[in-house]
C-alpha cells in the first residue's frame, strides 16, 4: 500500500489565518499549584481508568509465521523484525466486526472506572481515527472503515465516562520517524542515530493529528503520550508540545512522558523540571507513592498490553482489587489495561475480572473514589485510605481472634463495617500504641473489607 502523508505546511498557515489566532500563547510551563489541582480534580476524584492497547497487532495476536513473541504482542513489528511491506498485510485483515463502542464502555463502567484511554496510535504508526494526514488509518487502510475513536468517543459522552487518548510519539512507519535501520525499528537508537526529518514529524504530522484528536472527538481529559524515549525526541519538544495541545484546550492533562520525564526514577523523575502533569509508572506500583506528585500505575492483567491469543496468565481478581486498594493509599491512580482481540472483543478473563472490581467498588468505593493517600505506614493487615474526618480500614487478613490493631489517625469516636448500611458500632479500646477494634468472627469481604473509623 502506498503511504500516502499530506505534508501540512500550506494547511497550517491556511489554518492559522482562518481560525483568526491572534492570542499570543500561553506559558504553561509555570502554571499554579492552584490551578493545576482544580483543572486535575476530576481525575484526582477518578482514581480508576481503563486502558486499551488495540490495533493492528491483534491481527496476529503474538504469532506471525509460525514463531510467538515472547514478549508484549503489540511489539511484534519489531520483536520479529516484520519488514514494513509486510506488516502492511494486517491491515486489510483488520475488520473488527464485533466491535461495539457501547459494549466497551458498559464494562469499563460496571467495572466502577471513571475514564478510558486508548491507543489512538502505537508504535506501528496505524491510527485508530479517521486522520487526514495518513492513509495508514482504520477507515482508509482496512475493511471497517469506521473511526473507532468517534465511535468510543460518542459511547463515552452517553455515559459520563472521560476520554483520553495514547498517543505514540516513537512511529516505526512514518518515513520521517521511523529508525533508518527498518527493519529493525530500534537498531542503533541507542547510539544516537537519528532520523534527520524528526523535526518535520513532529512539526507537520504529529502537532495536527494532535490537534485532530482535540478538536474533533469531544471533551477529551487526558493525552497519554508514550515512546517518549527516542534519542530523536528532546525534553525540549516535550515542553513545546505541553504547550501547543494545552493552548488547544487548557484543560487538558498530559502525561509526563510528554517530555523525558520518567528518566531516572520509573515513572517520574521526582525533582525534574519536566512538562507532564503525572508519573506513570508501569507494571508497578511503587512501594511508597510518589509523595508530592500525582501519578498513575498502567498495569496489565496478564502480561502483554495488546491481545496475544496465548497470554493466559491473568493476575486474580483478588490480586486486581488489592492493587487498586494500594495504589488508592499511596494517593495514586490505576488505569487498568484490556487486549480487545482482531474482532473487536474484549477478552472474558479480562472481562470477569473488572466485573469482580466493579462488585467490589459497588459495595466500598467511597473509600477508594476522592479518598487521599495514607498519612501512616501501612499496617501488616491491609491499608489505610483518609477523606475528610473518616479513616477507612481496608482489611486483607481478617484477625482469627477478631481484634485489629489500627493506628490512632485522627482520633476515633465510632466505628463501623461500611458494608454494614445500619452502621453498627464495633467495640474499640485505646491503648497506647493505638487502638484496639473488636471485630466480628467473619469477614465482609474475603478479598478486602472496609472499616469506617469516624472522628468524633
Ligand atoms: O512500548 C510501550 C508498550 O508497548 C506499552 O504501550 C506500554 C504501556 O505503558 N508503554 C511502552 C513501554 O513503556
Amino acid at each position: 500500500m502506498m503511504k500516502t502523508y499530506i505534508f501540512s505546511g500550506i494547511m497550517t498557515i491556511a489554518l492559522l489565518l482562518m481560525s483568526g489566532c491572534s492570542q499570543p500563547p500561553v506559558d504553561y510551563l509555570n502554571e499554579s499549584e492552584e490551578d493545576i489541582k482544580a483543572r486535575m480534580e476530576w481525575w484526582d476524584e477518578a482514581k480508576f481508568g481503563m486502558f486499551i492497547h488495540w490495533g493492528l497487532y491483534a491481527v496476529p495476536a503474538g504469532e506471525y509465521k509460525g514463531r510467538k513473541v515472547e514478549g508484549i504482542g503489540e511489539w511484534i513489528m519489531n520483536s520479529l523484525q516484520i519488514p514494513i511491506a509486510e506488516y502492511e498485510q494486517f491491515a486489510p485483515q483488520f475488520n473488527p466486526v464485533k466491535f461495539d463502542a457501547d459494549e466497551w464502555v458498559s464494562i469499563a463502567k460496571d467495572a466502577g472506572m471513571k475514564y478510558i484511554v486508548i491507543t489512538s496510535k502505537h508504535h506501528d504508526g496505524f491510527c485508530l481515527w479517521d486522520t487526514k494526514y495518513t492513509d495508514w488509518n482504520i477507515v482508509s487502510a482496512t475493511p471497517f472503515k469506521r473511526d473507532i475513536l468517534k465511535e468510543l468517543a460518542e459511547a463515552c459522552e452517553r455515559e459520563g465516562i472521560r476520554l483520553g487518548f495514547y498517543y505514540s510519539i516513537m512511529d516505526w512507519y512514518h518515513p520521517d520517524a521511523q529508525s533508518i535501520f527498518e527493519p529493525d525499528y530500534n537498531q542503533g537508537r541507542g547510539s544516537g542515530n537519528v532520523n534527520p526529518n524528526f523535526s518535520r514529524y513532529i512539526e507537520e504530522y504529529m502537532k495536527p493529528q494532535l490537534k485532530e484528536l482535540l478538536t474533533g472527538y469531544g471533551d477529551i481529559g487526558v493525552i497519554w503520550f508514550d515512546g517518549e524515549w527516542v534519542p530523536d525526541y528532546t525534553t525540549e519538544m516535550g515542553k513545546d508540545i505541553y504547550n501547543y495541545l494545552r493552548n488547544i484546550k487548557p484543560d487538558l492533562i498530559i502525561n509526563n512522558r510528554v517530555d523525558k520525564g520518567r528518566q531516572g526514577m520509573e515513572g517520574m523523575d521526582a525533582e525534574g523540571d519536566f512538562a507532564g502533569d503525572f508519573g506513570t509508572p508501569e507494571k508497578q506500583i511503587p512501594a511508597t507513592g510518589m509523595p508530592g506528585l500525582k501519578w498513575e500505575s498502567c498495569l496489565t492483567m496478564n502480561d502483554t498490553w495488546g491481545y496475544k491469543h496465548f497470554d493466559h496468565n491473568w493476575k486474580s481478581s483478588e490480586t486486581l482489587i488489592r492493587d487498586l486498594v494500594d495504589i488508592a493509599s499511596k494517593g495514586g491512580n490505576l488505569l487498568l489495561n484490556v487486549g480487545p482481540t482482531a474482532e473487536g472483543i474484549i477478552p472474558d478473563p479480562s472481562v470477569e475480572r473488572l466485573k469482580d472490581m466493579g462488585d467490589w467498588l459497588k459495595l466500598y468505593g467511597e473509600a477508594i473514589y476522592g479518598a487521599d493517600p495514607s498519612p501512616v505506614d501501612r499496617p501488616e493487615w491491609g491499608r489505610y485510605t483518609v477523606k475528610d474526618n473518616l479513616v477507612y480500614a481496608h482489611v486483607f487478613d481478617w484477625p482469627a481472634n477478631g481484634e485489629l490493631n489500627v493506628a490512632d489517625i485522627n482520633g476515633i469516636g465510632v466505628a463501623w463495617l461500611l458494608s454494614d448500611s445500619g452502621k453498627s458500632q464495633l467495640l474499640f479500646e485505646s491503648k497506647e500504641n493505638g487502638i484496639v477494634l473488636q471485630l466480628p468472627e467473619t469477614a465482609p469481604d474475603e478479598i478486602a473489607s472496609v472499616i469506617v473509623l469516624e472522628r468524633n
